[in-house]
């Protein structure tokens, strides 16, 4: 297998997930601030010039981050990031949906919006940033709520693949400068751990 990854929060995924699990392979860099996701031979591993892809060893190229950490769950089950019973797998599952869908996407199109990186990704519309900004802080809310019941991890006691999502969540905010309000004590509680691990990307420079 080979991996190519580069420093983005959707590749930070995949390098978190096999820090956690001790899991090497060998990784081909590609340089996203120079734009070699869109050079000629990158978009033949992937025509969406998008990071992390594992090549499998029958030579296909497996795309999306979770789908990539499900798959490295399967050849190595333990520590178990997904889940063992049907009902830890579904609320594992459903996590990882909501911290993805609801909180990390708005969190990601503020950067979009706003990072002149990203100018020629998208047409940037300040109004949806700051809509972005708003939302998420919202949404954080939401997530408090959630944890109020005195929950270590975004799915329960235990550390998840719906953390490392939160995990990846926090690393764009630091880009993005977003904070968590204090009053939101459960997501800050939490937001501590994480920070505390080993296993969370450092900042580039
Ligand atoms: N849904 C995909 C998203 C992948 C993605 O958006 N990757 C970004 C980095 S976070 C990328 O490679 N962008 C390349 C570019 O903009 O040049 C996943 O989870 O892997």
């Amino acid at each position: 297998m080979k991996l190519y990854n580069g420093m983005s929060s959707n590749g930070a995924r995949v390098m978190i997930y096999m820090a956690e699990k001790g899991i090497e392979i060998p990784t081909h860099s590609i340089d996203l601030m120079a734009n070699e996701g869109q050079t000629p031979e990158f978009l033949k591993v992937n025509a969406l010039g998008q990071v992390p892809v594992l090549q499998l060893d029958d030579g296909r190229y497996l795309t999306e981050s979770v789908a990539i950490c499900r798959y490295l769950e399967s050849l190595h089950p333990s520590p178990n990031l997904f889940g063992e019973t049907p009902e830890e797998q579904a609320f594992i599952e459903m996590w990882i949906r909501r911290m993805e869908l609801w909180l990390f996407n708005v969190a990601g199109d503020v950067g979009l919006h706003e990072i002149e990186f990203f100018k020629y990704r998208v047409d940037q519309n300040a109004d949806y940033a700051a809509y972005c900004r708003r939302t998420l802080v919202e949404r954080l809310a939401w997530l408090d709520g959630e944890m109020a019941d005195g929950r270590g991890f975004i799915a329960g006691d235990t550390f998840t693949m719906a953390d490392i999502i939160g995990m990846t969540l926090l690393f764009i905010m630091g880009f993005t400068q977003i904070e968590i309000p204090a009053t939101l004590t459960n997501v800050v509680r939490w937001q501590k751990a994480m920070l505390s691990r080993p296993t969370f990307p450092q900042m580039p420079g």
